[in-house]
């Protein structure tokens, strides 16, 4: 059996709606942040860089990063057709999933968690604070990539859970995402997907 470690609110989510989506056997086990609960060994046995998602696959084996639990769920099931058959559309999809990871979550650590990129108490404030201008920059370009689609791609693809978890940071964080008109659709979109409605009851 697969495990899924996630913490609710977390990028694990976009981890989670691959799994459901692919139709995978897996239980969870929930990871509480707040209690620290990552950084304590029981968790770190499991993932010793203490952050979620984890996958352990029923071989025993752990696979960690969002993107290779991502890409193992979609290949573990094609039929699922979670990314596209050919090289090229797969790549592509692959592409903006590296920037969500390397770019767009990335932001949003620095307003969440500053004290983690600066060591000067006083430059806190500013590294927020270019954080979320920039996080909201990446979903403008997301809503603008959306215009006239009803996924990111021709098809729904990992690339789409991924992008419905930065929405709800938007939210969390204020900023005004319901302005994100394109954005806000395909929101709607995913959680009317069952799979989605799933994924987030288990998690509520
Ligand atoms: N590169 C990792 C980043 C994972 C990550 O930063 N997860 C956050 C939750 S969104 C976490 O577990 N943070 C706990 C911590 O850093 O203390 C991935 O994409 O899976």
């Amino acid at each position: 059996m697969h495990r899924l470690f996630y913490a609710q609110g977390s990028s694990s989510l976009a981890a989670h709606i691959a799994l459901e989506e692919a139709g995978i056997e897996f239980d969870v086990q929930r990871i509480d942040e707040d209690a620290g609960e990552h950084r304590r060994p029981p968790y770190l046995a499991i993932n010793p860089r203490g952050k979620v998602p984890a996958l352990r696959l029923p071989d025993g084996s752990v696979l960690v990063e969002n993107i290779a639990i991502q890409f193992y769920a979609a290949r573990s099931n094609p039929a699922a057709a979670l990314l596209p058959p050919d090289p090229a559309g797969e790549a592509q999809v692959l592409a903006i999933m590296a920037l969500f990871a390397t770019a767009v979550h990335p932001a949003f650590s620095h307003f969440f968690a500053p004290q983690r990129f600066t060591g000067d108490p006083v430059g806190e404030t500013g590294v927020r604070e270019r954080g979320l201008a920039t996080f909201h920059e990446h979903c403008r370009d997301i809503d603008a990539r959306l215009a006239g689609r009803v996924w990111l791609f021709d098809t729904y693809t990992l690339a789409d859970g991924y992008a419905f978890v930065f929405y709800g940071w938007g939210l969390r964080a204020g900023l005004p995402m319901e302005a994100l008109v394109h954005y806000t659709a395909h929101r709607a979109r995913m959680m009317a997907r069952p799979a989605v409605c799933r994924v987030l009851s288990r998690e509520a």
